[in-house]
């Protein structure tokens, strides 16, 4: 079954209608907006708040087939929730969704903008997607452990890691947690469960599954979610992943957050054209869930589900979180090259922090200036914190790090070679 919900091209149904030539021609595809264009998005029917049905979390996952095509919605866009999916959390979680939302994006354009000023080498902001990584880190317990890739800095900002060590490590100077061994946005914080970022995508889809299995070998009831990109699904590693998961029953969670850029690759590229990104699970023998990442609700939903399943011996689900990557890929990346700039703008999903916000105002559990506080609550903390961050440095300035320890921690022992080249390095310092 093909989904209703995926982005067919133009030149896709042209090579269709040339197919009856006989001969094989190499089939490229193109997105389907390029900057000058104006985009219309009318071809992709959002249902209304209507989920597929759901099912048992220790179904038979052949009976999740059909939720690998269609898409879990909780909120409507006039804040109503509706369908059997609707979690039974409180006012407060969807308060602290929404200040988790709010706190993850003045963070990121902060960040951004001291890029901009020459103050750090880089960063990456997660702007459009945030429901996903805070509405997923609600849904999990602190003790689950996630394996992530550099866009879920709203699992961080949800489980209270430091936003000061953040910025640091983003700063590269003295108080950097990591002492400059990652370069910035490529956290690692193990004291939250949050596996360290690797520059090389899809090395932490084994690992997590990996995890999840030794977990699984000690019975303990912890489990791992696993993201990747659409991008990143066209990879080996997400496939071995699958196999693994889906053989041993790994009690993890796989998440493809499919914010339909990959830098200048739309998702096309990665084979999302044909079936959804969650249906690669289908054919694995995995539970699948497709959902829609705009939908803070749907998010913990999903999440919940796939975290019972897994923790009561069900195995691995693969959710797919259909969103949208609203800023650029980094602060490297200028999207106005590849895409119509209106295109943030007309995405039929809406934003995530509008949707929580209309609907907490809909149930009488929030109001336009309680808005405006936190909005600028959010700043000030994240102004304040980057202040006492850049006391300890910057890029621009004097960053008082010590360089010596990039000798230090990586190995075990002392190793010869490495001694020789910290004493030169000293004498040069000298
Ligand atoms: C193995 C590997 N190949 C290519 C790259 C370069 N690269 C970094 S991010 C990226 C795009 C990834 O897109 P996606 O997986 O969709 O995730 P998103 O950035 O959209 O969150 C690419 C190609 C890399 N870092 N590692």
């Amino acid at each position: 079954m093909v989904s209703e919900f995926r982005i067919r091209t133009e030149t896709e149904s042209n090579m269709a209608k040339q197919s009856g030539s006989n001969k094989s021609r190499l089939y490229v595809p193109e997105p389907p907006f390029r900057p000058g264009d104006t985009p219309d998005y009318s071809h992709i029917s959002v249902p209304a708040a209507h989920s597929p049905v759901r099912p048992d979390p220790l179904c038979d996952a052949d009976e999740t087939r059909d939720h690998a095509t269609s898409l879990i919605r909780v909120m409507r866009f006039n804040g109503e929730t509706q369908g059997d999916w609707v979690p039974g959390i409180s006012p407060e979680i969807k308060r602290t969704a929404l200040r988790d939302i709010a706190l993850t994006r003045a963070m990121d354009e902060r960040m951004f903008t001291m890029q901009r000023q020459g103050k750090m080498s880089f960063y990456m902001k997660s702007t459009g997607e945030e429901a996903v990584s805070v509405g997923h880190s609600l849904a999990l317990q602190d003790t689950d452990m996630i394996f992530p890739t550099y866009r879920q800095q709203g699992i961080l900002i949800n489980r209270g890691a430091s936003m000061k060590e953040m910025m640091c490590q983003c700063l590269s100077n003295s108080g950097d947690p990591l002492d400059g061994k990652s370069i910035p946005v490529l956290y690692s914080f193990k004291k939250h469960g949050f596996f360290s970022i690797s520059g090389n995508l899809g090395t932490q889809l084994i690992q997590g599954v990996g995890w999840a299995m030794a977990s699984a070998y000690k019975n303990s009831d912890e489990i791992a979610s696993v993201f990747t990109g659409e991008g990143a699904t066209a990879e080996g590693d997400f496939h071995y992943a699958l196999n693994f998961a889906s053989t041993y029953r790994a009690p993890c969670i796989i998440n493809v957050v499919n914010n339909q850029w990959a830098i200048s690759s739309f998702q096309g590229i990665a084979a999302g054209e044909g079936e959804t990104f969650a249906a690669r699970g289908t054919g694995y023998g995995l539970a699948t869930l497709r959902v829609d990442g705009n939908d803070v609700l749907a998010v913990y939903a999903a999440t919940e589900w796939a975290a019972e399943r897994a923790r009561r011996g069900g195995g691995a689900t693969l959710i797919e979180h259909f969103t949208y990557r609203k800023s650029g890929h980094s602060t490297s990346d200028d999207p106005s090259k590849y895409r119509p700039e209106s295109e943030p703008d007309v995405w039929p999903f809406g934003d995530p922090l509008e949707r929580l916000k209309t609907h907490l105002i809909l149930i009488g559990e929030w109001d336009e200036e309680r808005h405006v506080e936190l909005l600028e609550s959010c700043k000030k903390q994240v102004r304040e914190t980057y202040k006492s961050a850049e006391a300890m440095g910057n890029l621009s300035g004097e960053t008082r790090v010590n360089d010596f320890t990039m000798f230090e921690q990586v190995y075990e022992h002392a190793l010869p070679h490495l001694d020789e080249q910290k004493r030169m390095f000293a004498q040069e310092r000298d």
